[in-house]
């Protein structure tokens, strides 16, 4: 039987190995920052640690490469949507942390859309307005835009608050780490679209459904129209159509050229104010979705 100064021995032998194991990579970390001292240490920080061994124990652990920030233009189509513009400018400038323009190409809006944003274009340098008089369609708004951008990586959205803000910085992020298009999907893992009647979402999946089969692109959500790319992708790609199905064109003539396109889920909402441009009876839906049947088919067909 062992007792007091022999036990506390054998305890301290039998402990060592775990507590080396433990905390001799901090210690060896602690001796290096040491070596490298400054005879000067600058104290006048907050807390008692200087900033020089704050700076030395922070760099001195492996740090995954930082990707160059990509300058980012949201280009927002509205039409009749003075209700919600100011706010989903407001949310892009406050998620969106890299340097960013909100560009807004107005139809020259009855309810006078144009005018909100003209006043807050006056306030903030980062909101510029594209106004139309003679032109009208979401497609050659969002081209419009797209070719007055003059960042490296665009974006666009609707305007009607469906699509939540705080998702534009993941999906620059992809872009980032290499993507050439980032989609934000309402159909890959952790993707939802509670915000559309049962009638929508069958439409929306159905032609997703039949996207999936025919063009073989490797996308889920081909009608997403929250998208951000890099702004290269448009020196080979030009938007055509007329309505949503300019998405499904892009995304199959993107991925037959090698572009890499990756998806990011979000959860899509309801409109918040205003009415839908597509409409929310069974013959809207079967109006647009006949023209996405027909940008299918034709691209399928060109394939082969
Ligand atoms: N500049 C411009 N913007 C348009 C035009 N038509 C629609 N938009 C905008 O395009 C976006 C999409 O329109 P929505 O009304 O949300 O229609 P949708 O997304 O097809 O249908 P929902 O599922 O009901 O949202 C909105 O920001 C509209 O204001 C147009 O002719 N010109
Ligand atoms: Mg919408």
């Amino acid at each position: 039987m062992l007792r007091g100064p022999a036990m506390a021995m054998a305890i301290t032998f039998y402990m060592m190995p775990s507590f080396i194991m433990q905390y001799a990579p901090q210690g060896l970390q602690y001796l290096a920052v040491l070596a490298n001292a400054r005879p000067e240490p600058d104290f006048a920080t907050r807390g008692s640690t200087p900033t020089w061994m704050v700076d030395q124990i922070m760099t001195s652990s492996p740090q995954r490469p930082t990707p160059d920030r990509l300058a980012l233009t949201v280009v927002l189509p509205t039409y009749n949507e003075r209700e919600n513009v100011p706010v989903l400018i407001a949310d892009i400038l406050r998620c969106v942390r890299s340097p960013v323009q909100v560009l807004v190409v107005d139809d020259n809006s009855p309810d006078g859309t144009w005018q909100v944003v003209e006043q807050l274009a006056a306030e903030d340098a980062r909101v510029r307005l594209l106004r139309r008089t003679n032109e009208r369609g979401l497609t050659s708004a969002i081209w419009a835009g797209i070719r007055a951008a003059d960042t490296d990586a665009v974006s666009w959205m609707d305007v009607d608050l469906a699509m939540p803000a705080d998702v534009i910085p993941r999906l620059l992020e992809r872009l980032e780490a290499g993507a050439d298009i980032a989609v934000g999907s309402r159909y890959v893992r952790g993707g939802s679209d509670p915000g559309h009647s049962v009638m929508a979402r069958a439409f929306s999946r159905t032609i997703n459904a039949f996207a999936a089969v025919l063009l073989r692109a490797g996308v889920r959500d081909y009608t997403s129209g929250f998208i951000a790319a890099r702004r290269s992708v448009f020196d080979r790609i030009e938007l055509q159509g007329d309505y949503g199905e300019y998405c499904i064109d892009l995304l199959a003539r993107a991925a037959r050229a090698g572009m890499r396109i990756e998806e990011v889920p979000y959860t899509c909402g309801a409109r918040f104010s205003g009415e839908s441009k597509t409409g929310a009876s069974f013959t809207d839906y079967l109006r647009r979705g006949m023209g996405y049947v027909v940008t299918v088919f034709r691209l399928a067909l060109r394939r082969s």
